[in-house]
């Protein structure tokens, strides 16, 4: 492969945007190497400035679940351009929107649209300790709810896992109220639940993990965090932003069969435009402002031409729910091709998969928390994810992050990353 033209223009990015890009995980300081600069996609590939053409396993980071520049969301997009793209004002679009929304997903009455998954997951922590006039969070290292400062916390030190910052610019005062559990460990939450009698407003978690690599919740888990935040009257928060409208019409909560309090989504919903929400029952969206006291606010919350991509998105797969069962079938597939290529390879490892999220780690042990996804041989994954996009194979350019599949990978594209990935494989054994 080539990488002049990318090369050149990551140069030329890094001039005038922090790293050169506007997302870390672009960056690929997790893999080395440089970033490839994208010129069009369409389906389930796209070509780089230098015209070399890629699978893609990120679609976006969750967002295609039908793949690039799907006919349906470009109709909607460009034909709601036209009649202008923001107003500031209500339109009907939000409501045809929520009402679908609401209409797929368990136990929700209401939502909110902001922009992004990290806006939802901020808002949806704040309408919770509004409710529950409480101040406390319990987090799980690992999982990721974006970029809020509640959520840049890491393992403190001390027994009961204080949260301590795990960014410059995030304040001491705010770790204090973010508490630390172990991803499918519930005598770690215990712990925490005893330390902080009736201080904790909701635990938040990724019901399927996807930020630590894909890392499903073992049997009982989210049932324990279920039965224990209805005991103790704390809000049990699924951020699923990563799983929503992708492990089934209505989410995690459909397709794990656990309620919860109140949801938190982005990616899908957006179908590739920026639109994150959060939802909940009527009863505790009521404490939502303007018809509550819980502020939430955003100017281009809702806009009509963001909405017309999520309607669309919606829309398609309401009218199409065999697509969940086409992305699980061909996630199958993959994991098996993969299997198959590392099983005589002397390469230790792990795959973990759920619907069409699923990751591969350089490990020879079971991955179901973060302290064991960080023990994975990252050189290994490296030398996987180069020698995967020298190939015309786009992975996710970090351990700690899942692929995506999308819909318009055919069984050609998986068998192509197979035999890419045999070869990577006995490359590296
Ligand atoms: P955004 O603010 O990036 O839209 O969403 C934040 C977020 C919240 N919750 C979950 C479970 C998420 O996975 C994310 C964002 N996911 C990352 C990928 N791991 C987005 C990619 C990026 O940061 O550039």
């Amino acid at each position: 492969m080539r990488y002049q033209r990318s090369s050149a223009l990551f140069q030329q990015a890094s001039q005038v945007l922090p790293g050169g890009v506007n997302s870390p995980v672009r960056a690929f300081k997790a893999v080395g190497g440089t970033p490839v600069f994208v010129k069009h996609a369409q389906g389930a590939y796209f070509w780089d400035e230098d015209n070399n053409q890629y699978i893609d396993y990120i679609a976006s980071w969750g967002p295609l679940l039908f793949g690039h520049a799907h006919q349906a969301v470009l109709d909607a997009v460009i034909g709601r351009a036209k009649k202008g793209t923001s107003f500031g004002m209500p339109t009907a679009l939000e409501t045809e929107l929520a009402e679908l929304a609401v209409s797929l997903v368990p136990n929700i009455d209401k939502i909110r649209f902001v922009n992004s998954g990290t806006e939802a997951c901020m808002s949806a922590i704040r309408l919770a300790r509004g409710y529950t006039g409480k101040d406390k969070i319990i987090k799980f290292a690992g999982c990721y709810h974006g970029h809020a400062d509640a959520f840049l916390i890491q393992a403190g030190s001390g027994a009961v896992t204080f949260g301590s910052p795990n960014s410059p610019g995030v304040t001491a005062g705010t770790a204090q109220d973010t508490l630390l559990a172990r991803y499918n460990d519930l005598e770690s939450v215990d712990a925490l639940l005893q330390a902080n009698k009736d201080s904790i407003a909701a635990v938040i978690l990724e019901p399927v993990a996807g930020n630590m690599g894909c890392i499903p919740p073992d049997p009982g888990f989210l049932q324990g965090l279920r039965e224990r935040c209805t005991q103790e009257g704390i809000l049990l928060i699924f951020d699923e932003v990563m799983t929503g409208f992708r492990l089934a019409a209505g989410g995690a909560q459909e397709a794990l069969g656990i309620p919860a309090d109140m949801v938190a989504f982005g990616k899908v919903i957006g179908g590739g435009l920026p639109v994150g929400a959060f939802a909940a029952s009527a009863e505790i969206m009521s404490h939502l402002a303007p018809e509550g006291p819980v502020y939430q606010a955003g100017t281009l919350s809702g806009n009509p031409l963001a909405m017309s991509a999520g309607l669309a998105m919606l829309q398609t797969l309401a009218a199409d729910r065999q697509v969940f069962t086409r992305l699980a079938e061909k996630t199958a597939y993959l994991h098996q091709g993969l299997e198959a290529a590392l099983k005589d390879s002397g390469i230790s490892y792990r795959i973990n998969r759920m619907g069409s999220m699923i990751s591969v780690h350089f490990t020879d042990e079971d991955v179901r928390d973060f302290e064991s996804a960080a023990k994975g041989n990252n050189e290994k994954f490296k030398a996987y994810f180069h020698g995967m996009l020298d190939r015309g194979i786009y992975l996710p350019p970090s351990a700690f992050e899942s692929y995506f599949l999308n819909d318009a990978l055919s069984y050609e594209d998986l068998d192509r990353t197979i035999a890419a990935a045999g070869e990577v494989f006995r490359s590296m054994g």
